[in-house]
């Protein structure tokens, strides 16, 4: 077997599609899912593809779109009433399409359907995506599922309702053009969009920036609250369930907080705690500098990304603010030797 077999039989297909509808044959039935607790990329991206093969392929095809329950904000795309979200009935669907999902458990209750289908399509961006799918489209350096749609789809076939789907997914995956997965193409493709008629001023505050009035009031709260260590370094500040319970809040209000925290000046990492339980804390931390926090969140069992992290700690806050600190005056330390060095 030659190495290009071996891949294959190990990576499943790797194909490069030019178009979408290369890959659906014969298909009268189509299922769709996205990952669980979807984020603007997953839903805007599984909304898009639903509407577009609603729209490409003829009458007679039956398309299903299967996600977790979808955050409110999100609904203002297109009609999310179509959207399943338990597994209603057995079905062995012609094709079933994963998309924005690294790998399959990624799909969650959707799994079932997946598994059963006569072919698999994953379509993706995530660089560790583990080709799980019969035929899988893995684009690692697009900034969203949704811009490698955009690739995919007829460009005279995107409508309004697709326009908006595919912007969501690139504002959200990008935090509006602003992460490092940003690329010229990425702003093309937001440019052709616009040209659709999204009206993108409104849908960056509706699904981005707006907080209700009790997030602002937690965002006001814990910004007050906020203390700064290691010299002004670190900033810290932490939730209590009290106060949770107190603005009738959830730890989903907490979303943002931790970011506006970080763009505090001078700041390194920015940490949030939130109380789960008796002497038990939710820790999030982002760094803006290099200050690994995945390490630190690894060492007290959590994981994440260098410079977005969290864990589970046990403790009173002072305890588990000293944990903390100690781990990141030690990398903040070795940084300046290396420094002077
Ligand atoms: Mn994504």
């Amino acid at each position: 077997m030659g190495i290009p077999k071996l891949i294959e039989k190990v990576l499943g297909v790797e194909v490069i599609m030019k178009h979408i509808l290369e890959v659906l044959g014969d298909a009268r039935t189509i299922g769709i899912a996205g990952h669980v607790r979807p984020d603007g990329d997953c839903v805007g991206s599984c909304l898009a593809l639903y509407y577009y093969l609603k729209k490409a392929t003829g009458e007679g095809i039956r398309v299903d779109l299967y996600l977790e329950p979808i955050p409110e904000k999100f609904k203002t795309v297109g009609n999310t009433d179509i959207i399943k979200q338990e597994n209603e009935e057995s079905i062995k669907y012609d094709l079933f399409i994963a998309l924005d999902s690294g790998s399959l458990d990624r799909l969650g209750f959707a799994q079932e359907y997946f598994l059963a289908a006569n072919k698999t399509l994953n379509i993706d961006h995530h660089i560790s995506n583990t080709r799980f799918a019969g035929t899988n489209h893995v684009e690692d350096n697009a900034s969203s599922t949704c811009e490698v749609l955009f690739g995919l789809f007829e460009e005279d076939k995107i409508d309004l309702t697709i326009a908006k789907a595919l912007y969501l997914g690139i504002i959200h995956d990008t935090g509006v053009f602003k992460h490092s997965n940003t690329s010229e193409k990425t702003m093309m493709i937001a440019g052709k969009l616009i040209t659709k008629g999204v009206p993108f001023s409104q849908m960056i505050d509706e699904t981005f920036y707006l907080k209700n009035y009790h997030q602002n009031q937690m965002l006001g709260r814990c910004l007050l609250e906020s203390i700064l260590v290691l010299h002004g370094k670190c900033i810290v500040s932490s939730v209590s369930k009290k106060t949770l319970e107190f603005y009738d809040s959830t730890s989903a209000d907490l979303d943002g907080i931790i970011d506006q925290l970080r763009i505090t000046e001078g700041v390194e990492v920015a940490i949030l705690l939130y109380e789960t339980d008796l002497h038990e804390y939710k820790v999030s931390m982002r760094a803006n500098g290099f200050v690994d926090v995945r390490k630190i969140a690894a060492y007290f069992g959590g994981g994440g990304h260098i410079k977005a992290a969290g864990c589970t700690m046990h403790g009173t806050i002072h305890d588990v603010v000293n944990n903390l600190t100690a781990h990141i005056e030690h990398q903040l330390s070795n940084q300046t030797s290396e420094q002077e060095q």
